[in-house]
C-alpha cells in the first residue's frame, strides 16, 4: 500500500492521492453494449437465450425460475443460512420501513393546504450480480424497501450458473423479500430486457443494483433512453476509507481493509491516520491476515492501488474524507460519535470499534447498495424513496385563494406571463362579485 504525507503534497499530489483506479475498460465496451441492448430489443427472447449461451455457456429452454426450482433451492439450503437471510431481512425491513418517506399536509395560509403524497414506482427491476461470488445480500437490499415502497411487479435478474440454475441463496432471499419474478440473465443483455421488455421479461420503469462494467454501461445507455428506464445511480467499484486514531486496534482496521479489498480488483481502501505507529502496525498486518484469505489474490490488487495517508490530526482526516466522499467510512477512534457532526460526504459510516463494515453489508439493517465513485457527495444510498414518486398536491379554499392570489399575481406579471396572472385574477374578480351580488 502506498504511504503518503497529507501535509507534505501539493493540489496535484492530493488530488492523485484520492484519485479513484481507472476504469480499464475492455475496447470499444460502449459500442460492444449498444449492440447488446439493440439485439435485445430487435430480437427479444431469442436474443436473450443466444447471449445467455455465449456468455454464461448454458443452453436454457426459458429464461424464469420455475415454482419447482425455488423449491429445490429451499431444499438444498442449509437451514442456519435460511435463517440467517430471514433475520437479516427482518432487521432491513425494520429499518427501512422507519426511514421511509412520509406522506404530509401543511396548511401554508389559511385555506391553502399542500401536500406530498406517495406512489410506489409501478415496475422495478433488481440486478443482483453473480460473477466470483453470488450475492443474496443483495437481492434482500433491493427486495426489501421495493416491498415497503408496493411496487406492483417486482422483477428480478441474475445470471444462471454453468448448470443452468441460479444461485440458491439468491432465490431463497428473493422468496423472502416477496420478488414477484426471477429471470437467469446477466449482464448488459439483462439491463436490456428489463429496460424495454421482451415476450417473457416485463418492461421496468426503473432499474436497480449493481454490477460489472458491462452491466453498469447498459444502465447509463438505458436511463439515457426516454424510453428506456430510469437507474438508482451509476455503480461503480467498492470502496472505504477508514479513519482511524493512534488507539486504534490495528488487527481490527486491517480485517476492516480487507473486506472491501476482496470485492475486487478495482476496489479501493483508504486509511487515514495521525499516527505513524498506527498505519505501520496496520501494514503489517494487512500483509499477515491477507495471506490467510482464500481471495487474497483479489485483495492484493486492490491493494495496490490503495492509500495510507498520515494526517496531522483526526479533524484532518475528516476533512480528507469529504473531499474523497467515500462509499463507506469507518471511525476507529475516540468518541467517533462527536466526530459524526463533522462528516458531510458519504455513503454510509460505521461508529467505533466494534462496527465493522460488514454488519452494514448483511445485517444491521442499513443498505448496502450505496454511492460510490465520489458520487457521495451528491447521491444516497439506495432506501424505500428511490421505489417511489413524491407527488405534490394543492387545494385552495375561496380564502385561500383571496390570501395568495395577490402574491401569486404579482410574480406573473414581473415574468410577464398575463395567461397566469388572469387565471388568478379572474377568480378573484369572481369572488368580488359573489361577495357583492350576497
Ligand atoms: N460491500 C459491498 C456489498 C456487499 N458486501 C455484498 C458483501 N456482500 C458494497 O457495498
Ligand atoms: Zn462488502
Amino acid at each position: 500500500m502506498k504511504r503518503l504525507v497529507w501535509n507534505a503534497l501539493d493540489e496535484a499530489g492530493r488530488e492523485a492521492a484520492l484519485a479513484r483506479p481507472v476504469q480499464t475498460h475492455a475496447v470499444g465496451l460502449n459500442e460492444v453494449v449498444r449492440r447488446i441492448v439493440a439485439e435485445v430489443r430487435r430480437h427479444g427472447d431469442k436474443a436473450l437465450l443466444r447471449f445467455t449461451a455465449s456468455y454464461d455457456r448454458c443452453e436454457l429452454e426459458r429464461l424464469d425460475v420455475t415454482p419447482d426450482e425455488f423449491k429445490e433451492a429451499e431444499a438444498a439450503l442449509d437451514p442456519t443460512l435460511k435463517a440467517a437471510i430471514r433475520e437479516a431481512a427482518g432487521r432491513i425491513d425494520a429499518f427501512h420501513r422507519a426511514a421511509a418517506p412520509a406522506a404530509v399536509a401543511v396548511e401554508t395560509a389559511p385555506g391553502v393546504r399542500v401536500e406530498r403524497v406517495l406512489r410506489p414506482i409501478n415496475r422495478v427491476g433488481l440486478y443482483v450480480p453473480a460473477g466470483s461470488a453470488p450475492l443474496p445480500s443483495t437481492a434482500l437490499m433491493l427486495g426489501v424497501p421495493a416491498r415497503i415502497a408496493g411496487c406492483a411487479e417486482v422483477v428480478l435478474c441474475s445470471p444462471a450458473r454453468a448448470d443452468g440454475r441460479c444461485d440458491p441463496a439468491v432465490l431463497y432471499a428473493a422468496r423472502v423479500v416477496g420478488v414477484h419474478r426471477v429471470f437467469k440473465l446477466g449482464g448488459a443483455q439483462a439491463i436490456a430486457a428489463m429496460a424495454y421488455g421482451t415476450a417473457s421479461v416485463p418492461r421496468c420503469d426503473k432499474l436497480f443494483g449493481p454490477g460489472n462494467a458491462w452491466v453498469t454501461e447498459a444502465k447509463v445507455q438505458v436511463s439515457t433512453d426516454p424510453r428506456g428506464a430510469a437507474i438508482d445511480m451509476p455503480a461503480g467499484p467498492s470502496e472505504v476509507l477508514v479513519v482511524a486514531d493512534a488507539l486504534a486496534e490495528p488487527a481490527f482496521v486491517a480485517a476492516d481493509l480487507l473486506s472491501q479489498a476482496e470485492h475486487g480488483l478495482d476496489s479501493q481502501v483508504l486509511l487515514v491516520s495521525p499516527s505513524d505507529a498506527l498505519l505501520d502496525a496496520v501494514a503489517e498486518e494487512v500483509e499477515r491476515q491477507c495471506a490467510a484469505l482464500p481471495r487474497a489474490g483479489i485483495a492484493l490488487g486492490a491493494l495496490a492501488h490503495s492509500r495510507l495517508i498520515r494526517v496531522d490530526s483526526v479533524a484532518q482526516a475528516i476533512e480528507v474524507s469529504n473531499r474523497y466522499a467515500p462509499e463507506h467510512l469507518i471511525l476507529q477512534v475516540a468518541e467517533p460519535r462527536v466526530w459524526l457532526a463533522q462528516v458531510e460526504c458519504a455513503g454510509s459510516v460505521f461508529l467505533g470499534a466494534w462496527t465493522p463494515e460488514s454488519v452494514g453489508d448483511y445485517a444491521s439493517g442499513s443498505n448496502h447498495v450505496l454511492p460510490t465513485y465520489g458520487y457521495a457527495r451528491s447521491h444516497s444510498g439506495v432506501s424505500v424513496a428511490s421505489f417511489q414518486k413524491q407527488i405534490s398536491v394543492q387545494e385552495l379554499t375561496p380564502e385561500g385563494l383571496r390570501a395568495i392570489g395577490p402574491c401569486t399575481a404579482t410574480l406573473a406579471a414581473a415574468e410577464q406571463l398575463d395567461a397566469h396572472r388572469r387565471a388568478v385574477t379572474l377568480r378573484l374578480a369572481a369572488l368580488d362579485a359573489e361577495v357583492s351580488l350576497a
